[in-house]
């Protein structure tokens, strides 16, 4: 059985989360803390070369790394990734602007803010929203015309898309500034088989 090692609130992960519940994959989820260390024990070191979440680990034993692989490698073959080669290179250009423009723009004021510390990092998060806020503009000026980010239908395209920008308000962000952003995070949110970023039953993990 494919095992997913996670974390509770990362948004990486949930990408996976969500993946594997469309696609009704069965999976072992194994939910580090990263606030005491666990992604720097020794063995998971061994299997995941950045010491981080998500990692999936393959039947045979084999780990992927970075949640844009993650989804690439479960998507490949079914309805969420385009066989068409134009529409699946435009699929990848929205998962590397996510990394690359809107995830450490958004998971960096968001970590502050729960962890408590944004006063103290006032200056950081100020240049990090001032960032998130030019790509965030970019996402809406696209999706303002279009149902989804590429083609006519649902795509892990929206899937990586979705999960740092639905919960950009817990860094800060004013997304009453996004009308079209918040009706295609809605959008997302009815696709089925998706699932929340905290599950009831995981909060005592
Ligand atoms: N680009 C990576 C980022 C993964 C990442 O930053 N994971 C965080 C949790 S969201 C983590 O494991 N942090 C621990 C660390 O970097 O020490 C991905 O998309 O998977």
């Amino acid at each position: 059985m494919l095992r997913l090692y996670d974390s509770l609130l990362s948004g990486n992960c949930w990408k996976a989360r969500i993946l594997l519940s469309q696609l009704g994959v069965k999976y072992e989820r194994i939910t580090l803390d990263l606030v005491r260390g666990d992604h720097l024990q020794p063995d998971f070191v061994k299997l995941s070369r950045f010491s981080r979440v998500p990692t999936l680990v393959m039947d045979d034993g084999r780990p992927i790394v970075e949640s844009g692989a993650i989804l690439m490698h479960l998507a490949d073959g079914t309805h969420l990734l385009p066989d068409d080669k134009y529409a699946r290179t435009e699929v990848f250009s929205w998962l590397f602007f996510e990394q690359a423009d809107l995830q450490k723009a958004i998971a960096v004021p968001r970590v502050y803010n729960i962890r408590g510390l944004a006063s103290q990092m006032a200056d950081e998060i100020a240049l990090r929203q001032k960032d998130g806020y030019g790509a965030l503009d970019k996402l809406e000026s696209w999706i303002k015309t279009r149902d989804w980010l590429v083609g006519s239908s649902y795509t892990i395209a929206d899937l990586g898309v979705f999960a740092y920008v639905s919960v950009a308000a817990e860094g800060g962000y004013q997304m009453e500034r996004y009308p079209a952003i918040l009706r295609w995070l809605d959008s997302v949110r009815s696709t089925k088989g998706w699932v929340p970023l905290i599950v009831e039953n995981s909060l005592s993990r």
